[in-house]
């Protein structure tokens, strides 16, 4: 029973196109209304009608505590009634550079903005800035905020709602944008040989969870490594995902590869709305105030933000934090897979530590072509299914599952168990 978000999802409809704040949060792809939330504990979440369910999306990554835990709530109340928002520095944006700088083996300097869209562009932006080149590779599925440049085949709510491209995106805007297919290092190699001397950077989710979760191919980021360092163009990875949840230094830390800049969010902020980018020093010295490439943001090192982010990363970095999550997601993949083994549905299992996604596809899924054989009707029923049992996954089958420490054991397993009743079902 879900009539009071029906209800406030009918009356939304008048006043916020579509009823939501972002599209991803529409159910459209699987044929339900959205489901309205009033608050959220630990690993649980309550609805407007007050059902009850286990949450396997924490708020699209950055929840890996869990809801509302006590550490971040605890920091942020304390800032309150210091004062929320300065337009100046502070000591907690110095803490919160140290902490990240760190922990991500990339960043010697990093500037806090907004969100991971602001991350990403102004990333790219300082590349071309700092090479004096226009262009940039990119790859297909792999989503980096919705900036004019960047939201070429890009993946997240435009796969989800088969949006290939979007009016509103200029030739102009989009025309240095180089599309290749992710985990092609020889599609790579062949237009550096090409348009090499052209190119700024190389942007790519280091563990794609845009597409669903498509790890990187074995030698892929080395071998992009290797051929910027080749050709002089700067590495970008989007760790907007996969900072501080596939390692605490995010991907680079866990394939051993560093990039020139690194873009982050969602974790960063612990719930709150917080991006960076970060990386070299000599790089990083071409924005201003120090060099001529402009970015700015009024709410930027937000206060609150900074100390709510500071007080996740504390907890991260706690003994064991990784171990745990590694444990808690590999009892989520076999418990997985096991359920599609006795099922007899064709599914194909992906996870890197936290992350994981049951492509409904025979698989292997390695790039967004083999991603987007699956099918998609069999995820909304699989969708609605734990829905209806009591369990949130990501309303797509192109989005990813994310475990936190906030689940226990028996949340795993009832997760699995119902997986397992859905998938007989199918
Ligand atoms: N990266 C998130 C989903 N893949 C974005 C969430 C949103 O667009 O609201």
């Amino acid at each position: 029973m879900r009539e009071k978000s029906q209800e406030l999802f009918a009356q939304s409809n008048r006043f916020i196109p579509g009823g939501v704040n972002s599209p991803v949060r529409a159910f459209k792809s699987v044929g339900t209304d959205p489901i309205f939330y009033e608050r959220a504990k630990g690993s649980h979440v309550w609805d407007a009608d007050g059902n009850e369910y286990i949450d396997f999306v924490a708020s699209w990554g950055p929840m890996i505590l869990g809801h509302a835990p006590d550490a971040v709530l605890d920091a942020v109340r304390e800032q309150l009634d210091k004062g929320t928002s300065f337009g100046a520095p502070t000591e907690i944006e110095l803490k919160m550079a140290e902490a990240v700088s760190a922990a991500v083996p990339s960043v010697e300097e990093v500037r806090m903005v907004s969100s991971g869209t602001e991350a990403t562009m102004s990333a790219i932006r300082l590349a071309r800035g700092y090479t004096g080149r226009e262009k940039f590779i990119k790859f297909d599925g792999n989503y980096h905020g919705h900036s004019d440049a960047l939201l070429v085949a890009a993946g997240s709510g435009l796969v989800t709602l088969g949006i290939p491209s979007t009016p509103g995106v200029t030739k102009g805007a989009a025309a240095d944008t180089v599309v290749l297919p992710y985990n092609d290092l020889e599609a790579v190699r062949a237009t550096l040989a090409e348009i090499g001397e052209q190119v700024a950077a190389i942007i790519l989710e280091p563990v794609a969870g845009n597409m669903g979760v498509v790890p990187p191919a074995e030698g892929f980021l080395e071998g992009l490594r290797a051929l910027c360092d080749e050709y002089g163009v700067v590495l970008i990875f989007d760790e907007v995902i996969s900072g501080f949840r596939v390692a605490l230094g995010g991907a680079q830390e866990r394939y051993g590869v560093t990039p020139d800049l690194t873009t982050l969010g969602k974790i960063i902020g612990g719930g709150f709305p917080v991006g960076a980018f970060g990386g070299k020093r000599e790089i990083m010295q071409s924005l201003a105030p120090m060099g001529p490439v402009y970015q700015a943001g009024t709410l930027s090192g937000n206060p609150v933000a900074m100390v709510a982010g500071l007080a996740l990363i504390a907890e991260l970095k706690k003994p064991g934090v990784y171990d745990e999550l590694e444990r808690k997601g590999a009892r989520l993949e076999a418990g997985l897979r096991a359920a599609v083994e006795a099922a007899g549905v064709e599914a194909y299992l992906t996870r890197v530590g936290s992350m994981a996604c049951m492509f409904f596809a025979k698989g292997p899924v390695t790039d967004w072509s083999s991603a987007a054989k699956s099918d998609t009707e069999r995820y909304a029923r699989y969708f609605n299914g734990m829905l209806e049992r009591g369990f949130t996954l990501a309303p797509s089958q192109f989005e990813a599952t994310f475990v936190g420490l906030a689940h226990t054991d028996a949340d795993i397993d009832a997760m699995t168990s119902a997986a397992g009743e859905v998938l007989r079902s199918l």
